[in-house]
């Protein structure tokens, strides 16, 4: 039986990964930081709560981190624990430095001092391409990070490559592009959606407040895509490989699929702060733009090629983005019954 670690379990991809990898029969054990109030939500939807087990783990702590390695010395290590969230790394940014980008040199530095066989793979993303230099992204292309959050996972992403070039560890990249699920955080713009949206089918009288609604993201499911980091670490070669469906929406767009899975057609009106979107049958607003939304700095496209995991790993992305939108949109709107 395989043994697996797993940082941010409780989080959306940990969660889903958790659940293929018992499916796979491997022993799974997953990090979980001491909170006031322990949340194993994800994990307990799932229905796997009590098949796999949990450690007190915090990426801030080095020696935490070293006990751990070095107790369980797995044979694979998931590092998908992070801040996730961009928006707040312009508020947090030394603690995602710190968390997204210094966390990995003391993971990938405990596995070569203690437990070189491990394999280890880290959870980079399409936001290191930022201001895109190249259209499609592809593994090739050139990085231009926009946040703090993107910053520190270029340096994640460069230290796993070094210690993979310099240590000959299996040390693997999966540059993921968005992927949701009805697990996502609620402050991601696909899962406010969808909460949003579901209220309002449910009789509720707020509209949806968003920022930018012309920025383009390349989004898949995340049960699609934890398959990829599994087939990642089961290659004889380490390496780093995109992972995105090939196509590109505007928030615009998934809000308008969203909205016809709970059978609400809409009107747009007004451009820019004004922009505002109409229910056609009930003549209610859906949604309307806050500026406080708005980042600092903005990633406006992304569309990724995955062409190298869809040959190397037979990966490819099983979910359209409207299946996506519906799929949440109608979890969230049966969530919500009185
Ligand atoms: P998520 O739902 O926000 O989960 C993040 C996990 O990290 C949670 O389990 C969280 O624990 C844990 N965590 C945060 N800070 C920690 C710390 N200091 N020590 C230990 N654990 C900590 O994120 P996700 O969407 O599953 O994403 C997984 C990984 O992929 C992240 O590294 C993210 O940056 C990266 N990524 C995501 C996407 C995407 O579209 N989802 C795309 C590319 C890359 P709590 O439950 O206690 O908060
Ligand atoms: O924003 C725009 C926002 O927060 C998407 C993380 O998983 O994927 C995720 O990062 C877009 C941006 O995701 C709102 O300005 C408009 O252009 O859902 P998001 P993200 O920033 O793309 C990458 C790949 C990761 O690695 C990250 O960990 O939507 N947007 N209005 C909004 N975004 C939010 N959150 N809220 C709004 O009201």
């Amino acid at each position: 039986m395989k043994t697996a670690f797993i940082t941010g379990i409780t989080g959306q991809d940990g969660a889903y990964l958790a659940k293929l990898l018992l499916s796979k029969g491997y022993e799974v054990h997953g990090g979980v930081r001491r909170i006031s109030h322990p949340e194993t939500t994800r994990l307990d939807l799932l229905g796997i709560t009590r098949d796999i087990h949990l450690h007190e783990f915090d990426l801030g702590e080095p020696n935490n981190i070293f006990r751990t390695i070095r107790d369980l010395k797995p044979d694979e290590f998931y590092n998908l624990a992070a801040q996730s969230f961009v928006g707040s790394s312009w508020d947090l940014p030394a603690y995602t430095a710190d968390v997204d980008g210094m966390a990995v040199v003391r993971i990938l530095d405990t596995l070569r001092t203690v437990s070189p066989e491990t394999r280890f793979y880290q959870a980079s993303t399409s936001e290191m391409f930022g201001l895109v230099q190249e259209v499609p992204q592809r593994e090739t292309t050139r990085l231009y990070p926009r946040s703090p959050y993107g910053v520190a996972k270029v340096y994640g992403h460069y230290i796993t490559m070094n210690y993979r070039e310099s240590f000959g560890m299996h040390a693997s990249s999966g540059i993921l592009f968005n992927h949701e699920s009805p697990l996502r955080g609620k402050e991601f713009v696909t899962r406010k959606i969808t909460l949003g949206l579901a209220a309002i089918a449910r009789g509720g009288n707020a509209a949806v407040e968003l920022g930018n609604m012309d920025s383009k993201r390349d989004w898949g499911f995340a049960g699609d895509y934890v398959d990829g980091m599994w087939r990642m670490l089961q290659q004889d070669e380490p390496d780093d490989y995109v992972l995105a469906t090939g196509v590109t929406t505007t928030i615009r767009d998934f809000f308008t699929y969203a909205a016809e899975a709970l059978d609400m057609n809409l009107d747009w009106v007004g451009e820019g702060e004004q922009e505002t979107a109409i229910d056609r049958k009930s003549g209610r607003l859906v949604m309307k733009v806050n500026p406080k939304f708005y980042r600092p700095a903005e990633v406006e496209l992304l569309i990724g090629d995955a062409t190298k995991a869809r040959n190397a790993l037979g990966w490819e992305a099983q979910t359209s983005v409207r299946d996506l939108a519906a799929m949440m949109a109608k979890a969230d709107f049966d969530a919500q019954a009185a």
